[in-house]
């Protein structure tokens, strides 16, 4: 049975009912989430954008951290677009580094690699395509080289606190002393600001989470009743977790691959946490996992930081 339907059948049999975000990015999810990235309420892009165009050679300079070689492994690529500012800025220092850009999209890596060195002369690129811990794993293969590990767009919001403990230390096992991270995490702010971020007016983040029951129903053969699911996103000023579930606007059943779900009237799935966190937190984060934190990046309205650690 495949890993995307095995997931499904489990979490949609848990208490809750939950499904998990990491499942959003199919194409038409790609889709979606380049829409919000565009809405006017979705400040977190911008805000690490103008951390990356502002402090390019501020970054540069604490992210060589006078290595004479270092590998630069981006986990989750993308496009890489904020990356760029930092790539660009560190060929014209002329540091001695390799550019590993992970990602789970084969067609992104494909472009970066035959993208990235026309558009920065001189600028040597590794793509590794795969799951974030088995390409850091091959990166170590790869070469012994110092490493700098970038985690940008704020998706270690999609872990839970507990969970954010456990992937970065999970970061930190595959790396050695003096090797640095730089995380990016949204910051808690005025929780009217946070909301609407995740509730834009056109409705994009509404599509994005139910786009999640489209595919089952695609791929996995299931029968959802799309219109019969209301978007609920939440945000929690005291925990910093913003949650988003889609709630049975009626008693339904639902069918996949032969599986019968029943859900009650107002029972409802949860979709996806995207946590925020202080400051302090982060830095308490970094204390609780095997780093210190060395300097934060922020945007002049202090929405985001790109913190970085090293390992010690
Ligand atoms: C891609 C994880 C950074 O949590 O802000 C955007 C995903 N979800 N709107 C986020 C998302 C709803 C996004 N990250």
């Amino acid at each position: 049975m495949n890993q995307f339907l095995k997931e499904v059948l489990n979490d949609l049999s848990q208490t809750p009912k939950t499904l998990n975000s990491k499942y959003f990015y199919d194409g038409k999810g790609d889709k979606l989430f380049q829409e919000i990235m565009d809405c006017p309420e979705y400040y977190p892009t911008n805000c690490e954008m103008e951390i990356f165009r502002e402090h390019t050679r501020d970054l540069a300079v604490t992210l060589k951290n006078g290595f004479n070689t270092f590998d630069l492994v981006e986990m989750g690529a993308g496009d890489a677009t904020k990356s760029s500012f930092l790539l660009k800025e560190l060929v014209e220092m002329k540091a001695d580094f390799t550019y590993m850009p992970i990602d789970i999209s084969s067609a992104m890596i494909s472009h970066l690699e035959e993208t990235l060195p026309g558009q920065i002369e001189g600028l040597k690129v590794e793509g590794l395509n795969g799951e974030y811990f088995e390409m850091l794993e091959k990166a170590n293969q790869i070469s012994d080289r110092k490493k700098v590990v970038l985690l940008l767009g704020g998706n270690i919001g999609n872990e839970s606190p507990e969970n954010a403990v456990e992937f970065c230390r999970k970061i930190r096992s595959c790396l050695q002393e003096g090797d640095l991270v730089l995380i990016g995490f949204d910051l808690k702010k005025n929780p009217r600001t946070i909301l609407a971020a995740y509730n834009d007016a056109a409705g994009f983040t509404r599509d994005f989470n139910l786009n999640l029951l489209h595919r089952i129903n695609n791929e996995l053969g299931g029968d959802f009743d799309i219109e019969q699911f209301e978007h609920y996103p939440t945000y929690d000023p005291a925990s910093g977790a913003c949650k988003s579930y889609l709630v049975s606007r009626v008693e339904q059943e639902v069918n996949i691959s032969g599986q019968k779900f029943i859900f009650k009237e107002n029972e409802f799935i949860f979709m996806e946490i995207s946590q925020k966190y202080s400051i302090g937190e982060t830095e308490a984060m970094a204390g609780a996992t095997g780093f210190k934190t060395v300097t934060h990046f922020l945007d002049h309205k202090k929405w985001f930081v790109d913190t970085v650690w090293q390992c010690i």
